[in-house]
């Protein structure tokens, strides 16, 4: 008797994205999608030489028609994405704490997905606005897939679900004009946020560097909602999920992603790219929160609050494994645009928290992939099909790949002799039998109040520099909100925060005096101590390695010089991008050739984490009143970058204005060993003590 049954096909070619390539390499003939061969692919049928086209002209029209339904509908957030695939490693079994299958056995390693994002842009915006990043992650285990769709900031601006449209519409384009998009710097976003007390601790982060990442590779991520993990023997505990960077966090200036946005709007799928072409996997750990419902009780704030966090000094992150970048997409639209997340999606072991924000997640996302992909079927789709058996009765509509072979369509049955897919409490997903009683209320509870206190502790957990960079945001952001009442609102929420922000984003707006603070349904509190883990520069990586240098060379650079610097790079694990006066390259003192990646105004300093000004007596002239080459050397001197140099550089450094105010940060190159030196200095990534005595930035 026939089984009724899905198993996870193998994708016949044709169906999964193999058509028109040819295995062997060997050039094939065109065809029609029905597999007709194709004699011209230039020219129109048409009547008479010069004639009307035909509508006759079945090549034509198939290839137009598919043409004209290329696009799907972009995400309503998230649209701007960035995908690869990896695996995850785990490191030792946590059965005592969860019976999810993928966490059970140490060193064994499941295929994973990633993709990462901007929040606001539309599909085709930059890489470097002032934005929250998605990370989401899918996961193949064994016993299903697991979605932790998180992001690069471990709190949200919002409390409940039913407050995401609102969020979203204040934060996207004005509907009126259909701009700015891809930022926060309008009225819209700062009404509704400023109306919005517990938007106050994400807006702290938002407006920290943490917005402005320097790659996918150097942030965090983070699962933002409490989670459960639930044991073989029923016990639960909650956990909150941290992904951290093994090459350190880092981010840009803000005046370098404004610059980052013109001279290269792909900067960060690029990197991501190039850093897994030259086998440089970017990785992360997956670090877990644990904690009880004991430590959830006493804990300061509500654990279902995802405006909150918990301070690592607290509850420690432990980390339990590993996810490695190693395999970019094959095409694009297939993988990246196609993988549909969904915070439903996971295993057992693993439970929801009654987070009101998970809570709603949960019926948003599988809604939106409908909408999206135009099926329920998306999950046969190879990025989001399971990679362990499949089972089920489901069947039919619309591009349906898999539908089951025989009689039975339905459970129970007696087609099967009991044969077919059934219901297996012993290993079923299960949830957490948690005790639920009272009055069904449209309530937010009192736990959820305190929208200060985190905020301040995030502020005052800063390190100076930091702490700048979060006002000079605020300036920035309010500086283009038109309404003076929304300014002051702002600074009136900020006064709740910290005085000295409060002061120097007033001062930073020219306001003539400050608002009064804001009503606080619960008044800041002040005993929160500082978490240092939570700032970037604190917890610096001490190493340049995954980071890029940008020599810039002039005919007739020092042969020794340049190959010294280019060791010295190449054994701290960093890569060296060569920018010279045309694209054709320079030859250097021996003779030799030394080819550019770049030409000097297509590759300025922002594209790079450290600078050398490689310049040579014989091609100094080219560079030295060049307008590209004076920027160069401005920009990575304001960006407070490390900046080797020559002494043949010195008049570019005096045509820029810069020559009296070289500093520690600046460098000079004379010898071999001088390389080394420069590059050690480089481990700190940036020269922070200039950022007082640069204009700001
Ligand atoms: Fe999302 N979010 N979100 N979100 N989100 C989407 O799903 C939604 C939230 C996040 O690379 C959408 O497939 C609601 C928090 C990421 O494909 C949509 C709420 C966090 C991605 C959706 C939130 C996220 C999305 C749009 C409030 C961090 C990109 C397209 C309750 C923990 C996934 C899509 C990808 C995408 C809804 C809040 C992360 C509409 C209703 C909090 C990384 O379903």
């Amino acid at each position: 008797m026939a089984k009724s049954k899905n198993s996870n096909p193998e994708y016949p070619v044709g169906a999964g994205g193999e058509i028109h390539q040819s295995a062997t390499g060997k050039s094939d003939t065109l065809t029609t999608q029905q597999g007709v061969p194709i004699a011209d692919d230039q020219n129109s049928l048409r009547a008479e030489r010069r004639g009307p086209t035909l509508l006759e002209d079945q090549v034509m029209r198939e290839k137009v028609f598919h043409f004209d339904h290329e696009r799907i509908p972009e995400r309503v957030v998230h649209a701007r994405g960035f995908g690869a695939h990896g695996y995850f490693e785990n490191y030792e079994s946590l059965s005592d704490i969860t019976e999810a299958d993928i966490f059970q056995r140490a060193g064994e390693q499941v295929p994973a997905f990633v993709r990462f994002s901007t929040v606001l842009g539309n599909k085709g915006s930059a890489d470097l606005p002032r934005d929250v990043r998605g990370f989401a992650v899918k996961l193949y285990t064994k016993q299903g897939n697991w979605d932790l769709v998180g992001n690069n900031i471990p709190v949200f601006f919002i409390q409940d679900a039913i407050k995401f449209p609102d969020l979203v519409h204040a934060a996207k384009q004005e509907p009126d004009r259909g701009f700015p998009q891809a930022q926060s710097a309008h009225d819209n976003f700062w009404d509704f946020v400023t109306l919005m007390p517990e938007s106050m601790h994400m807006l702290m982060w938002a407006m920290s560097d943490r917005a402005i990442p320097r790659s996918f590779r150097f942030m965090e991520g983070f699962g933002v909602h409490s989670f459960r993990f639930i044991n073989k023997a029923g016990e639960a505990r909650f956990v909150k999920f941290h992904w951290k960077p093994a090459l350190g966090l880092q981010s840009v200036v803000w005046n370098e992603a404004l610059k980052i946005n013109g001279a290269d709007p792909d900067f960060h799928r690029r990197d991501m790219w190039d850093a897994i072409q030259r086998g440089d996997f970017p990785e992360w750990e997956l670090g877990v929160q644990v904690f009880d419902d004991a430590f959830a009780d006493q804990f300061e704030f509500d654990v279902l609050d995802s405006t909150k966090i918990i301070p690592e000094e607290q509850i420690p992150v432990k980390p339990i494994g590993k996810l490695v970048l190693n395999r970019v997409v094959d095409n694009f639209f297939a993988e990246t645009e196609q993988v549909a997340f969904c915070t439903q999606n996971i295993v057992r072991g693993i439970d929801f928290s009654n987070d009101p924000l998970l809570q709603g997640r949960n019926f948003s996302y599988l809604d939106t992939q409908l909408k999206r992909l135009g099926s329920p079927n998306f999950t046969q789709i190879p990025v989001n099909a399971p990679k362990c058996p499949i089972h089920h009765f489901q069947q039919d509509g619309h591009m349906a790949m898999t539908n089951p072979r025989g009689r039975a369509n339905y459970e129970p049955n007696s087609w099967d002799n009991g044969e077919g897919p059934r219901e297996n409490p012993d290993t079923g997903f299960r949830s957490y039998p948690q005790q639920i009683e009272g009055e069904k209320q449209r309530v937010r509870s009192e736990t959820f109040a305190d929208h200060y206190s985190q905020a301040r502790q995030f502020y005052i957990s800063q390190t100076d520099v930091e702490q700048e960079h979060i006002a000079d945001a605020f300036v920035f952001e309010l500086s283009k909100v038109e309404r003076e009442d929304i300014r002051l609102r702002m600074v009136s929420h900020l006064l709740n925060v910290d005085q000295d922000l409060a002061n120097n984003v007033a001062q930073g707006l020219g306001l003539a005096s400050l608002p009064e603070p804001a009503k606080a349904a619960i008044p800041t509190r002040t005993d929160l101590p500082a978490s240092p883990k939570l700032s970037i520069l604190l917890n610096g990586p001490g190493s340049f390695k995954g980071r890029k240098l940008g020599v810039l060379v002039s005919e007739g650079v020092d042969a020794n010089l340049f190959s010294a610097l280019k060791d010295a790079a190449v054994s701290e694990g960093a890569t060296v991008a060569v920018v010279a006066p045309t694209v054709g390259g320079v030859t250097a003192s021996d003779g030799t050739s030394i080819a550019a990646n770049e030409k000097v105004d297509g590759g300025p300093s922002v594209l790079f984490d450290a600078v050398v000004v490689l310049i040579a007596e014989e091609g100094a002239d080219k560079l030295i009143n060049h307008g590209p080459a004076r920027d160069f050397v401005n920009d990575a001197f304001a960006h407070c970058k490390f900046i080797g140099y020559t002494m043949d550089a010195l008049p570019l450094f005096q045509s820029a204005g810069l020559e009296s105010k070289l500093d520690a940060g600046c460098i000079s190159i004379r010898k071999a060993s001088d390389a080394t030196d420069f590059l050690n200095s480089c481990k700190e990534l940036r020269h922070w003590e200039r950022q007082g005595s640069v204009n700001k930035v």
